[in-house]
């Protein structure tokens, strides 16, 4: 049969130099696939792998994203419920995939199921993958990335908890609801454990360049600590709150990871909030503990951790955490 395109003359083989990103989502749940969307849309990689034991649910959540071809990016998405040879070469590698709380089931319980998926999945993406960026976003996320690093025996810079990423988020857009400027404009971290023990960097906020507290001065906006206290209680009650509404959180999160992945593919060196190896940081002593601390990150993986300004009770806060996950981790036999 004739070809659709005639080829020219003298073609040269195709520059090998011009290698594509791929990335791997594992668990095609509520996360793994808003995620997935929002990765492609951005235009950030050449190939999606999806993985997830639920194969006819996987296999229509990627006729369903290639469907969309015709107004996208051109991207191969590839699936499988049990080959993790789809995922080879990946540059980055997302974890979604996590147990669901059974009725009644204590944290501990479910934290030891979900040490054992990680027990089987870890293994074969780091062999298909083994010079890949492992993001973790399952929850527990700072003890699961900790998990995630010691099996897959990758050196620290490349195992990254997604962390306090998304807290950070949430409460830049209630800073920005706040104060009626643009989210963008707002730098504002939030560190630590992801979740109700999380902390706000109070001290280092600034909106366009101009510290939190005398930008309230200035704007006359009555400075009160119990306004604070409340976004930042806001932020925690946050995944609830959507939770009880909608079942699950998905967009925040999706667009969370894909920026992450956009600084670490494109060697962006942007700084974000997310679970590192926090060891030796912020006097953190006595064990192997991931939390999420401000981090620059590019293609390598995490670059460097920033020296932000921590008050005593932030530094006492941050060290409580770490001895909490420490205890847990004892627990767990790794
Ligand atoms: P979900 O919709 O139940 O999806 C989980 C998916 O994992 C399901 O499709 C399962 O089939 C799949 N899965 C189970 N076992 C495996 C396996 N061995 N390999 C591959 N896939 C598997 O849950 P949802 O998508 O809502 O949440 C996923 C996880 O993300 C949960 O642990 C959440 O708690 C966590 N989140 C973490 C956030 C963060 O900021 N770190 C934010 C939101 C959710």
């Amino acid at each position: 049969s004739q070809a659709f395109f005639r080829p020219i003359h003298n073609t040269a083989p195709p520059s090998q130099t011009n290698r594509h990103a791929k990335i791997t989502v594992v668990g095609a749940g509520n996360v793994g696939m808003a995620i997935a969307q929002t990765v492609l849309t951005q235009d950030l990689v050449d190939e999606i792998a999806l993985v997830d034991p639920m194969a006819d649910k996987l296999r229509g959540e990627m006729l369903d994203l290639q469907h969309a071809a015709a107004f996208l990016p051109r991207t191969t998405i590839l699936s499988s419920s049990s080959d993790y040879a789809v995922t080879s070469g990946s540059d980055l590698i997302v974890v979604t995939a996590g147990a669901r709380q059974n009725p009644g089931e204590s944290r501990l319980n479910l934290l030891q199921r979900n040490v054992a998926l990680f027990r089987s999945i870890i293994p074969e993406l780091a062999k298909h993958s083994p010079d890949a960026i492992l993001m973790v976003v399952s929850n527990p996320v700072d003890i699961l990335t900790y998990v995630a690093w010691k099996i897959s025996g990758f050196p620290p810079n490349r195992v990254i908890g997604s962390g306090t990423n998304l807290d950070t988020s949430r409460f830049r857009f209630l800073l920005a609801d706040h104060l009626e400027v643009n989210a963008q404009d707002v730098q504002a971290y939030v560190v630590g454990e992801h979740g109700d023990s999380s902390v706000a960097l109070w001290s280092s906020i600034s909106v366009g360049g101009v510290p939190i507290l005398s930008f309230l001065e200035r704007q006359q906006i009555p400075y009160e600590e119990e306004m604070l206290e409340n976004i930042h209680k806001t932020v925690v009650e946050g995944a609830y709150e959507v939770i009880n509404l909608k079942g699950y959180t998905s967009w925040a999160i999706g667009y969370s990871v894909a920026s992450l992945a956009r600084t670490l593919l494109r060697d962006q060196r942007r700084i974000h909030p997310v679970s590192v190896l926090a060891r030796g940081f912020y006097g953190i002593e006595g064990g192997d503990v991931f939390l999420s601390l401000p981090a620059q990150l590019g293609h390598g993986g995490v670059v460097g951790v920033t020296n932000v300004h921590l008050t005593d009770e932030e530094m006492q806060k941050l060290r409580a955490s770490a001895e909490t996950l420490l205890e847990l981790q004892s627990q767990l036999g790794i």
